[in-house]
């Protein structure tokens, strides 16, 4: 079984339908990883002990998950040298905007990579923790190049397709 190089935490299972689309990502790359359910208000001691015991654990990335106001991402990078990325999700009465904030406004010292609210987030996510691990690992990065590659192909043939129809 291939080596767990992520964990993806999220605040709570509604946060889930979202977070899946992490995991789809990862699996098109074939990086492996581990969900977990852990809050930053409702079980701190959890998000503090999953963070600090990950690189041991031999993760290399995390990526959190959370709504609301959105501490997370920004408590497991308190407790780890791991690259933290922070997916802010979108619900509420702020519809998500308190969570980008608390997610992207880290105070200096405490990074937290923030992608962007909305379906697009786990999805980069993903795909920024595969550019990470591929900074050490030639053959994931040759996957992303691929994927790279992808994206400007369909680009051209609609433009070919619309061009067309013009
Ligand atoms: C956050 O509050 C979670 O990450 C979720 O996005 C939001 C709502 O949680 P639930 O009330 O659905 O458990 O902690």
């Amino acid at each position: 079984m291939a080596e767990i190089k992520v964990g993806i935490v999220m605040g709570s299972d509604s946060d889930w339908p979202l977070v899946k689309k992490a995991c789809e990502t990862l699996d098109k790359f074939g990086v492996a990883y581990e969900t977990r359910v852990i809050s930053a208000h409702r079980t701190p001691e959890v998000a503090i002990e999953y963070s600090s015991s990950a690189e041991r654990r031999g993760l290399k990335v995390i990526i959190a998950a959370a709504g609301g106001a959105a501490h997370l991402a920004g408590v497991l990078a308190a407790a780890t040298v791991l690259p933290v990325i922070g997916i802010p999700v979108a619900g509420g009465a702020l519809n998500g905007l308190d969570a980008l904030y608390a997610t992207v406004q880290m105070p200096s010292g405490v990074p937290v990579a923030t992608v962007a609210v909305g379906s697009a987030g786990p999805t980069n996510a993903a795909l920024l923790a595969v550019q990470i691990l591929g900074t050490s690992d030639q053959e994931l990065r040759e996957r992303f190049r691929e994927h790279k590659a992808a994206l400007k192909a369909k680009v051209a043939a609609a433009n070919d397709r619309i061009h067309q129809e013009g």
